[in-house]
């Protein structure tokens, strides 16, 4: 579509009005006085936390952590009612933080890009959406998520079930009652795992379709301890710094370094002591290792592999629960309240859906590959996302001289930082394929990005320059040194990983996360910057050398 010449010209067009896009806003418009627009195809702000509104949805890191550090009297003022707040609450939160900076009225809710297109003699970039407006740029931020392009039902047949059907991603706003239905959940990732907890409590049944078990541990949530809130806002800005000097963006400094170096009793005593404190203590914790050492990541396998066993009353279910044949942490491990005991319940039924596998949709419910079928009269499927990429890729975005996104990324991601790519100048990706993003606690890795971002372009103003990109050659290296760093550790061991993108069908299998950790990363951004963007090439605006280069 051509814009209209009334079409104003902005500095910045945000994408999203989730944690990044509504810092974004804040810290360009706000702070750098720019002229900025955002759009979001939900209907208010909150991203993630709006779509993913189905029973038992909480954060996996404390709340404490998972927020805003930019606003000292925000982080002191707001309070969280629990240890690990529920979705309702961190809605709550960003709907305040909108209000606080008074965002909403630089948002267009309810509104979905469908391209974003550069045009190389004007510098700027194009956006039309859903409705057939257009938006025009100098900058666009994408704070488009990592994990909200929930990946399509996989069944033949969903279209004809008689019944309701509900995705964890994209979960309805009205109620939905369980109570006497037949329910079946499809997937036990970290929202599966939420949600089998809570819908069991209710259902008149629930059968849960486990393909991959997974190794959930304790997220040992609790009300708010007033003391220890206290004790914690006192030293806020000491806490935000350790997080932002802790591998996954948390404060916490009791890891030791192998579990290999210690006896089996020393050993187990760590992990009863991170089991007991709960949340990601027993992954990032415990020793430093496991993520890079098959045998030590076996004890620890083995120790929650034993703990289910604890668990569960009937040792054929317990066993089905019990991972095998992959290390722990390669995917990305749920955190639960109770779900193990779920399966102690009378309504509760799981189903191995690896060895007979869901083989279609059928009107009355689901039926398996051996001709089994499960009569269910509400179906939820919490079957995961298109993660990393596939939100940047949803908005069909075309760079210089018509290069498309999707092309430029046909063998995986080709990123430099995981914030920029060679050939879509101006273009930032807060949390991009590549960075440290969800292996990163996301508010924090989000600021980052966003500063980055803005200082990126005051530099760029101060010089006198429209235009930043990153080299063909800094990509490169950068996806080289990424690829590198992954293969030190043992994801690319895990059969289905939406860290390795092998969870959707024709996906490339890359790791999509940087995994050298957040000081390493944002080390390395800070030694870019005071090298004057070392891997960026600065342009005025109209500029074509690079593409002609
Ligand atoms: P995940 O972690 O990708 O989990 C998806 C689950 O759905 C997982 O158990 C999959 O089994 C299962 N799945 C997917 N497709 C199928 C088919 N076709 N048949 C059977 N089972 C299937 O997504 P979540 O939403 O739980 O979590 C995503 C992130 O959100 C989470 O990690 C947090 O960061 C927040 P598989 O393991 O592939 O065998």
């Amino acid at each position: 579509m051509v814009p209209s010449t009334t079409t104003p010209t902005r500095d910045a067009l945000v994408v999203g009005a989730g944690f990044a896009g509504l810092y974004a806003v804040h810290a360009l418009r706000n702070t750098q006085h720019l002229d900025v627009i955002a759009v979001d195809a939900a209907g208010d702000v909150g991203g993630t936390w709006y779509w993913n509104r189905y029973p038992g949805a909480r954060v996996d890191i404390e709340s404490v952590h998972y927020s805003y550090s930019f606003d000292e009297d925000l982080q002191q003022e707001w309070r969280w009612s629990e240890r690990f707040c529920a979705q309702p609450e961190i809605l709550d939160y960003l709907g305040h933080v909108a209000d606080r900076f008074d965002l909403r009225r630089s948002i267009r809710f309810n509104t979905r890009i469908t391209s974003l297109t550069w045009d190389d003699d004007e510098s700027l970039w194009t956006a039309t959406t859903h409705t057939g407006e257009t938006h025009r740029a100098r900058h666009v931020i994408s704070g488009a998520g990592t994990l909200s392009v929930p990946k399509k039902p996989e069944f033949t047949g969903i279209s004809d079930f008689a019944g309701e059907v509900y995705m964890t991603g994209n979960w309805p706003h009205h109620e939905v009652g369980f109570e006497g239905k037949r329910v079946g959940i499809i997937g036990v990732g970290s929202s599966g795992i939420q949600a089998v907890s809570e819908i069991a409590k209710t259902a008149g049944h629930l059968t849960v379709l486990q393909r991959t078990p997974n190794y959930a541990t304790p997220i040992g949530n609790a009300p708010t301890d007033p003391e220890q809130e206290a004790a914690e806002k006192a030293d806020y800005s000491a806490i935000r710094d350790a997080s932002r000097n802790h591998f996954l963006g948390v404060p916490y400094t009791d890891a030791q370094p192998s579990a290999l170096a210690v006896g089996p009793d020393e050993r187990r005593e760590v992990f009863d002591d991170r089991w007991n404190r709960g949340g990601f203590r027993l992954f990032i914790d415990s020793f430093g290792d496991i993520l890079f050492d098959k045998d030590a990541n076996d004890t620890i396998a083995e120790y929650i592999r034993g703990r289910i066993r604890e668990r569960v009353s009937d040792p054929a279910t317990a066993e089905l629960l019990a991972p095998q044949g992959y290390p722990y942490g390669t995917k990305r491990p749920p955190l639960e309240t109770d779900y193990y005991e779920a399966f102690n319940r009378p309504n509760v039924d799981l189903v191995d859906v690896k060895s007979n596998p869901v083989d279609a949709v059928v009107p009355q419910g689901v039926r398996l590959a051996d001709g089994t079928e499960h009569a269910f009269d509400v179906l939820v499927l919490a079957t995961g996302f298109d993660a990393c990429t596939g939100p940047l890729l949803a908005m069909n975005i075309t760079g210089r001289d018509g290069l498309r996104l999707a092309d430029h990324w046909t063998d995986g991601p080709q990123t430099y930082l995981g914030l920029m790519a060679a050939g879509f100048p101006n273009l930032f990706m807060i949390t991009g394929p590549q960075s440290p993003s969800v292996l990163y606690n996301m508010p924090l890795a989000i600021e980052d990005h966003v500063d980055f971002t803005t200082a990126a372009i005051r530099y760029l103003h101060e010089r006198g320059e429209d235009v930043i990109e990153p080299t063909s050659e800094a990509e490169r290296e950068w996806v080289a040194h990424t690829n590198e760093v992954a293969r030190a550790t043992l994801l690319p061991d895990s059969p289905t990983s939406w860290y390795m993108g092998s969870n959707v069908p024709g996906k490339p299998r890359r790791p999509l996360v940087y995994l050298g950790g957040a000081p390493a990363y944002r080390a390395t951004c800070d030694e870019v910057v005071a090298a004057g963007y070392e891997g960026f090439r600065l342009s005025p605006a109209g500029d074509r050398a690079l593409a002609q280069a």
